[in-house]
């Protein structure tokens, strides 16, 4: 993989990744909607609305691999979901797929799954329970990867993202806790693993209380480093100070799940 774009540069993972890729691929492309405050005058951007085929077009040309972290990455209106991350997500794997694209990291999300409870060990192969319609827009992603990868060869990797940061900031995150560098770790093997044909991994760390079975990952070599556990008395301390939340704490998409969250009216 010699000519890399990554999508989603001016967001928080976007901008970790822009220092941790840094020198790994001789060439990567980054691009958003919006221009990161940081760029450095080393690094190659080009704007892009991936909700419009023309952007996305110019952005995936001479691409070998995408990294696609680019969308709404929060619950959001109908609209701006259905834009950013059902248009814009479908653009970028057919505009992918038209330019000869080898491979494509999909940054999916534990929102896919985020109605099991918190008691349930899921892995790879159960249906999806998205938990919003950011959620929805994820396991959609998914699809139209496996769809790519079946229809045209295209090699697709999906990464069921838990929670990216320096530290687990409370409970829920001792659990789907993503080191950034171990994060780096998943896109290498999607962009380089030579057996990629399509695969499903959950993006979380080496985390005692994690509640996904991540043996997929494993399988192709993935190691995490990090530990949330290390972390475990600051983030139950952090707990500690957050008001009790029923219907979040019984989910494993927590705040997700509570909002606009009604099932009970009719019981
Ligand atoms: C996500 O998918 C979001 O992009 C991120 O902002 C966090 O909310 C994360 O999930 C989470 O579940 O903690």
């Amino acid at each position: 993989m010699k000519n890399i774009l990554v999508t989603g540069a001016a967001g928080d993972i976007g901008t970790r990744m822009r220092k941790l890729l840094k020198g790994v691929y001789p060439h990567i492309r980054w691009s958003d909607i919006k221009t990161p405050a940081d760029l450095a005058p080393d690094e190659e951007f080009v704007a892009a609305d991936l909700s419009k085929m023309e952007d996305v077009e110019k952005i995936v040309d001479g691409i070998d691999g995408i990294v696609h972290f680019g969308g709404f990455s929060v619950e959001g209106p109908w609209d701006t979901i259905l834009q950013s991350n059902i248009v814009g997500t479908y653009n970028l794997f057919e505009a992918a797929n038209r330019a000869g694209v080898k491979r494509v990291v999909f940054a999916s999300s534990n929102h896919a799954m985020g109605f099991y409870p918190r008691n349930k060990r899921i892995g790879i192969n159960m249906p999806v329970r998205p938990d919003s319609r950011y959620g929805i827009s994820k396991a959609f992603g998914e699809s139209v990867g496996a769809f790519y990868a079946d229809k045209h060869g295209l090699r697709v990797t999906c990464l069921r993202i838990g929670n990216v940061g320096d530290a687990p900031i409370d409970q829920r995150r001792l659990a789907i806790w993503l080191k950034p560098e171990d994060l780096v770790q998943l896109i290498r093997i999607g962009l380089e693993h030579r057996d990629i044909q399509f695969e499903i991994f959950y993006g979380a760390s080496n985390n005692a209380a994690s509640w996904w079975d991540n043996s997929n990952a494993q399988r192709y070599g993935y190691h995490p480093i990090g530990r949330a556990d290390d972390y475990r008395e600051q983030a139950t301390a952090a707990q500690a100070k957050l008001p009790p939340d029923p219907v979040g704490d019984k989910f494993q998409g927590g705040p997700f799940c509570t909002a606009e969250y009604d099932a009970d009216r009719r019981s």
